[in-house]
């Protein structure tokens, strides 16, 4: 069983990088704006997790810059993750806003949507 899930994790990671999506082009202004943006962005995932490689092939499809963290082989990402958010579960986006305040935003669909909402061309 162990190996099984390794084997499809590899999987997942084999076609992640086959298929791996073009990022749209903003000027270098906006760009930089946008990266400006993300670095209050840290995505906490898996690798080879199905819904985080969704979450992370969306970010590539909008060149968005943000910072990933191991939840699972990162023990203080992990306790990040579990103090912060609440729930030991991948992946989740920690916004935070202007005042240093965090929200934890679980749940890929949600994530992607967040994203596409914020950041679309
Ligand atoms: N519906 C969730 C599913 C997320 C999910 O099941 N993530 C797994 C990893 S693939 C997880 O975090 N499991 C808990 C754990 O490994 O401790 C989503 O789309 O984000």
């Amino acid at each position: 069983m162990k190996f099984i899930r390794w084997l499809l994790g590899r999987l997942i990671l084999f076609f992640d990088w086959l298929f791996s999506p073009r990022g749209i082009e903003r000027s270098p202004e906006l760009q930089k704006e946008v990266d400006t943006q993300t670095a209050a962005l840290m995505l906490y995932q898996y690798p080879a997790c199905p819904f985080c490689v969704k979450v992370r092939r969306a970010m590539k499809r909008q060149s968005l810059h943000i910072e990933t963290r191991d939840a699972l082989r990162d023990l203080h990402a992990r306790q990040e993750l579990l103090e912060g958010g609440g729930e030991l579960k991948v992946p989740c986006l920690r916004i935070r806003d202007a005042q240093e305040k965090d929200r934890w935003l679980y749940e890929s669909a949600d994530i992607v949507h967040y994203l596409e909402q914020r950041f679309a061309a």
